[in-house]
């Protein structure tokens, strides 16, 4: 949770006693073109704002982890619904 308080400390802090919510909505954060799909690009953002130590290669690693195992049909994006569990 600390590391998603970075991300919008204001926000967040409002909703954060509901987690799924919590997680919606930092998915949502990440969808910069509120396509409610999450491409590669938005995926390293998301990971780079939860661990802002990550160097470059692990960002990546993670998102191709992700899409390997949540991009369920397999065409290159991760669904932001899928963060509602
Ligand atoms: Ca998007």
């Amino acid at each position: 949770m600390a590391n998603r308080l970075r991300v919008d400390n204001g926000v967040i802090d409002k909703i954060n006693d509901d987690s799924e919510k919590t997680d919606f909505y930092f998915f949502e954060l990440h969808d910069v073109d509120k396509n409610d799909k999450l491409d590669g690009i938005e995926l390293t953002n998301l990971f780079r704002n939860l661990d802002q130590s990550a160097d470059l290669a692990a960002l990546i690693s993670r998102v191709d982890d992700s899409l390997r195992e949540d991009d369920v049909d397999n065409d290159g994006w991760w669904l932001v619904a899928s963060a509602k569990g």
